[in-house]
């Protein structure tokens, strides 16, 4: 059986989410709200299509991709860079390449019982988010 990702998913932990957020040049004020947010990922996936939806009451983000298909990222409401990212398999992984003006920049999602993880990475920085299945 080929991995599912979909479902609605809670955000359990949250390691060096300041950080990453500080490596992306995002403010003091909207760090600290961010950080103290409860986050939901909600995730379609429909083969290799893709569609995750970040939720919290501040604010949210939608990701729509196909896995191997290069796309442009506007990262609106997080740093609102521009990025070319690039999703792909890596064994069980979903591995994201995102290209920009910050070097080393990605996130990488993986399931694991049932916990959804996702490392997300830019320069030195790496955030590692668990989340657990709501529905
Ligand atoms: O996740 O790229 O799941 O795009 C945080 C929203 C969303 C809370 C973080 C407000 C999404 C933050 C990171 C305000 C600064 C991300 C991908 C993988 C999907």
């Amino acid at each position: 059986m080929p991995v599912d990702f979909s479902g609605k998913w809670v955000l359990e932990t949250n390691d060096k989410f300041e950080e990453y957020l500080k490596v992306l040049n995002v403010d003091f004020a909207t760090r600290k709200i961010a950080i103290s947010l409860s986050q939901t990922k909600v995730v379609c996936q429909d083969g290799d299509k893709f569609d995750f939806k970040t939720l919290s009451t501040f604010r949210n983000y939608e990701l729509a991709f196909t896995v191997d298909v290069e796309f442009d990222e506007h990262t609106k409401g997080l740093d609102n860079r521009h990025v070319k990212s690039l999703v792909k398999w890596e064994g069980d992984k979903l591995v994201c390449t995102q290209k920009g003006e910050k070097a080393n920049r990605g996130w990488k999602h993986w399931i694991e019982g049932n916990k959804l993880y996702l490392e997300l990475t830019c320069e030195d920085v790496v955030c590692l988010q668990v989340f657990s299945r709501k529905e």
